[in-house]
């Protein structure tokens, strides 16, 4: 079945971040992309420096509502959002899922709460962390904190797997049917390797990979990216999503390493997109 994803989130000019990081993966993957663009920088924050904008609220809601005009919300299978630049583009994304679901009740909504990152703190404006977890967690039905993320969002630390299960229940009593924490950072792995932990009310399935040493943005952004139309794809399989998921991004991120690229290298090393060089298998936790 073709599927049409609506992805609300940053874009930038030069490197791979937000919509500049998921339009061009989903394509190849055969999803129809609807990108609507929260800012449009130069480059990532990560930077330091950038130049652009971050658009008005009022300007990203007349690019939804001129969608809505033409009709064709019934096609949107899924809403993806992620880094927003000001609070006031959350309400936006709420409007839009709320829309979806007057045609579609169960519209996937995955929502990256994007807003820090560790060693990093805290990269977003004032008022976005609360915002997150006071009102648009209520209306994810997936969301895809990374280890910081999970923290903030749950109120408790996390060095365990058992915590981070735990810190996930916590999250799903607010609403969403699925958690995925990308880059858990685990005391027993000591750095050798990264765990993603998918859970739904059902079970909890964990995966790791090597670690491999290098910072870079817009893997989160993937991630979500590709495990909302893996989820989709595989009729809301947890471990299918997670595998066909993850085995990418590390493939990725394997081949930006090898590349000593700052950006992911998603058009040279597409290929990895349809067949990764490794697939990942999961496991069942609970
Ligand atoms: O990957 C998250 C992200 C998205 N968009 C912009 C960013 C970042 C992280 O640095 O700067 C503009």
């Amino acid at each position: 079945m073709e599927q049409s994803i609506l992805s609300i989130q940053s874009c930038v000019s030069y490197g791979h971040v937000g919509n500049s990081a998921v339009t061009f993966p989903l394509q190849r993957l055969g999803v129809e992309v609807w990108p609507i663009h929260t800012v449009l920088f130069s480059n990532h924050t990560g930077y330091g420096k950038w130049g652009g904008r971050v658009f008005d609220v009022e300007g990203v809601r007349d690019v939804f509502l001129g969608i809505k005009d033409r009709g064709v919300l019934s096609k949107c299978n899924a809403l993806l959002s992620g880094y927003m630049g000001s609070k006031e583009l959350g309400n936006v994304m709420i409007e839009a899922i709320l829309e979806l679901r007057k045609i579609n009740p169960e519209t996937v909504y995955c929502c990256d709460p994007v807003m820090g990152d560790v060693g990093r703190g805290f990269f977003v404006k004032e008022g976005i962390p609360e915002f997150f977890k006071d009102e648009m967690i209520s209306y994810a039905t997936i969301i895809t904190p990374n280890h910081f993320e999970l923290e903030y969002l749950s109120g408790m630390k996390v060095e365990t797997i058992d915590d981070a299960i735990f810190a996930s229940q916590k999250i799903m009593k607010k609403g969403p049917k699925v958690v995925v924490v990308t880059s858990l950072l685990l005391k027993e792995n000591q750095n050798k390797n990264i765990s993603v932990l998918a859970s739904n009310k059902e079970s909890v399935y964990i995966l790791s990979t090597p670690y491999i040493p290098i910072t870079l943005n817009g893997t989160g952004d993937l991630t979500s990216a590709l495990f909302t139309h893996f989820y989709l794809k595989n009729n809301f399989n947890l471990s299918i999503a997670l595998e066909e998921t993850v085995s990418r991004v590390f493939s990725i991120i394997d081949e930006t390493h090898k590349a000593q690229s700052k950006e992911l290298v998603l058009v040279k090393a597409q290929n990895n997109l349809i067949q990764p060089k490794q697939i990942f298998k999961s496991q069942k936790i609970n």
